[in-house]
């Protein structure tokens, strides 16, 4: 088994892009199958705990104060309501949860309400994974001592697009970002989006950057862009579903290690296409009828897909007796045992 590479060439990553389907597809099962069970799939539910009102001005996002979307504003939700929701999503058979905020950057008397939360959330088995934008050194610690596991934060696209998409935050504040939360002890969830006009190159360069990392992310979310009315990317093209799957595939063969999502944009895809993006390689999926503000599939839905095509939920880092986690779920062979009704 070949350890983890950190020194990626942008060449060498187009390269794989290009391949003959069948061939990148082999070879990020080959790489996949080294490193992962490749029945497994974890299950992340997402929360929106502050919602819309946000001063930056991220092009596809719906949470932007400048974008006429919509979306009804919510300030920080109380912790009951937060604790109810994880309950809920725990039951159904997530083993992460993660909350997101719309803001630049946490407010100290609010970073303390999400320490809460994280503290909560983490008492009930799941594993926790916050999204609150910027963070500093001391944010990051503060959060870890709460009991965090994870930290996302988005590089979204290449530094050479990255201009087109947002201005208000610079792709070196995310790295310092990063750092921040690496540093920390603290996992880092960190990947992008696909469909914003970008090139083949630029889903490439981001791949390079996030393969470069002094770590590399243990969670890279793969989101297609989920085109939403009054952003300034209502209109964009679609991308060809191959290349979305080519990204998942290459992004698993440059990060071997990494849970792979495949995060936004699944209210559209066909259950054909979420198994290719399997056989590519992505293993995490968001798992409840909501991402932050926007569709997701509902459960039924996640849960006779995984049926079958004869995949399970992973098991969850801290999951404990009292909670249920994934025997909510069938599993394939007692599916597969039931009596045909046709
Ligand atoms: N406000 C925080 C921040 O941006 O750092 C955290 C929440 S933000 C909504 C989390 C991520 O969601 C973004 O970095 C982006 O990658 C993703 N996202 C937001 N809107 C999206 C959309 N319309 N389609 C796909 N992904 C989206
Ligand atoms: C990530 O990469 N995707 C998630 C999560 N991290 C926070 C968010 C997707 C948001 C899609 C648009 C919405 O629902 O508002
Ligand atoms: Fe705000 Fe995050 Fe949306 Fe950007 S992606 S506008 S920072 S909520």
């Amino acid at each position: 088994m070949q350890e983890p590479r950190h020194d990626w060439t942008l060449a060498e990553t187009e390269a794989l892009y290009v391949l003959p389907f069948p061939e990148l597809l082999f070879r990020a099962q080959q790489v996949h199958r080294a490193w992962h069970d490749p029945a497994e799939v974890q299950m992340s539910t997402l929360l929106s705990i502050k919602t819309g009102a946000c001063p930056e001005d991220c092009a596809y996002c719906p949470q932007s104060v400048r974008f006429e979307t919509g979306l009804a504003n919510e300030a920080l939700l109380p912790l009951e309501t937060v604790m109810a929701r994880a309950r809920a999503a725990r039951d159904a058979g997530a083993t992460r949860f993660c909350m997101g905020a719309a803001w630049r950057s946490p407010k100290q008397r609010d970073l303390d309400k999400v320490a809460a939360m994280v503290r909560g959330v983490r008492e009930l088995g799941l594993e926790t994974c916050v999204t609150l934008g910027m963070l500093s050194g001391t944010q990051a610690r503060q959060l870890k001592e709460a009991g965090l596991d994870y930290y996302n934060h988005n590089l979204d696209t290449s530094e050479a697009y990255y201009g087109k998409i947002i201005s208000t935050r610079s792709y070196q504040d995310r790295l310092d970002t990063l750092g921040a939360v690496r540093d920390a002890g603290l996992h880092v969830c960190c990947g992008g989006i696909v469909g914003m006009g970008e090139s083949p190159r630029d889903r490439a360069q981001l791949l390079v950057t996030l393969a470069s990392l002094p770590e590399h992310p243990q969670s890279v979310p793969i989101n297609q862009l989920v085109r939403v009315p009054g952003t300034p990317l209502a209109d964009a093209a679609p991308i060809d579903p191959f290349d979305f799957i080519r990204t998942i595939a290459v992004a698993r063969i440059m990060m071997p290690r990494a849970q792979v999502r495949l995060s936004a944009g699944r209210e559209s895809m066909s259950d054909e296409l979420q198994a290719l993006a399997f056989l590519a390689g992505a293993n995490s999926i968001f798992y409840g009828e909501k991402l932050l503000t926007t569709g997701n599939p509902d459960v039924e839905r996640d849960r006779a897909l995984l049926v079958r095509l004869g995949m399970r939920p992973e098991q969850g880092a801290h999951a404990h007796a009292a909670a249920p986690a994934t025997s909510v779920l069938p599993a394939p062979a007692a599916a597969l045992a039931q009596p045909a009704t046709a």
